[in-house]
């Protein structure tokens, strides 16, 4: 009999089009040589172009989806993404604080990458009271950095990303990777933060196309790398770079945004065996 594979369990929404949420985490986990658990947080009804429509799952049936196969299976990693509901964030919260040993990849999900609003301020809060404090790893991009640490209240609050990083680790997760897609520069630069400020800096190659689903991809490597046992600041490594093939690799299924290939190293190898 085969060996198990590490398994990543992620909460997520589901994405009918494959770009983002649980799908794409599927796809990413499954690509980087993990077994995927997935315990679905909502449904939404979206195309390439835009979201439609988001239904929570109850949080009963989040917890139990959860609680099934956390009592069956051993699990290396968490990986969150887009949570539905505050009844679900609490939910989430409270079966991941029997697991304190588990990383906990925690991706920011507030809009889409095409501005659809996926959280609301009720929802942010309990983030940031709930999850934060356990996570290991938070991955926001720039802007859901800014969004996570600015006092609204206050219009001269104007946090440098250095200092939204220094925010979220004193609201108590270890690290943070804020991704700088949506800053103008000519690269991408993302830079990862711990308790002691910045550990690496990574520079690449800004592509062109808009992507549906990236940031789910990235943190979803993430987690899948540390399963596989790599130390925390390679496996960010590691998971930018295989992040940025599969949009190099990506494609236009439909009339909207470009969707990463997870996929790319297979179809290499047959273009190759051909
Ligand atoms: O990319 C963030 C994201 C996560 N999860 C779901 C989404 C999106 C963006 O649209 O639809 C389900």
């Amino acid at each position: 009999m085969a060996d198990t594979p590490p398994i990543v369990l992620t909460f997520a929404a589901s994405d009918p089009t494959g770009g983002a949420g649980m799908q794409a985490d599927i796809l990413t986990l499954a690509a980087m040589g993990c077994h995927p658990l997935s315990v679905v947080t909502a449904i939404t009804v979206q195309d390439s172009a835009g979201v439609d429509g988001v239904l929570p799952i109850d949080s009963e049936w989040v917890a139990d989806q959860a609680r099934s196969v956390l009592e069956d299976m051993p699990v290396a990693a968490f990986k969150i993404g887009m949570l539905g509901s505050v009844e679900n964030i609490a939910a989430i919260a409270e079966i991941v604080s029997d697991y304190p040993d588990i990383p906990l990849i925690l991706d920011p999900v507030l809009a889409s990458g095409r501005g659809d609003e996926l959280t609301t301020e009720d929802m942010t809060s309990a983030l940031l009271e709930m999850l934060v404090p356990q996570t290991t790893l938070i991955t926001p991009n720039s802007m859901e950095a800014r969004r996570l640490t600015t006092d609204e209240g206050n219009e001269d609050d104007a946090p440098s990303l250095d200092e939204c990083a220094a925010r979220l680790v004193s609201m108590g997760c270890e690290y943070v990777l804020i991704t700088g897609t949506h800053e103008q520069t000519l690269q991408v630069v993302n830079t990862l933060y711990g308790e002691n400020g910045v550990l690496s800096s990574d520079k690449w190659q800004r592509l062109p196309g808009s992507y549906h689903g990236s940031g789910c991809t990235l943190a979803s490597a993430i987690a899948a790398a540390i399963a596989q046992g790599l130390d925390l600041v390679e496996a960010v490594r590691d998971a930018q770079d295989f992040t940025w093939r599969s949009l190099q690799a990506g494609f236009r299924p439909g009339m909207g945004q470009y969707l990463p290939d997870r996929l790319f190293w297979a179809r290499e190898h047959n273009e190759n065996s051909d």
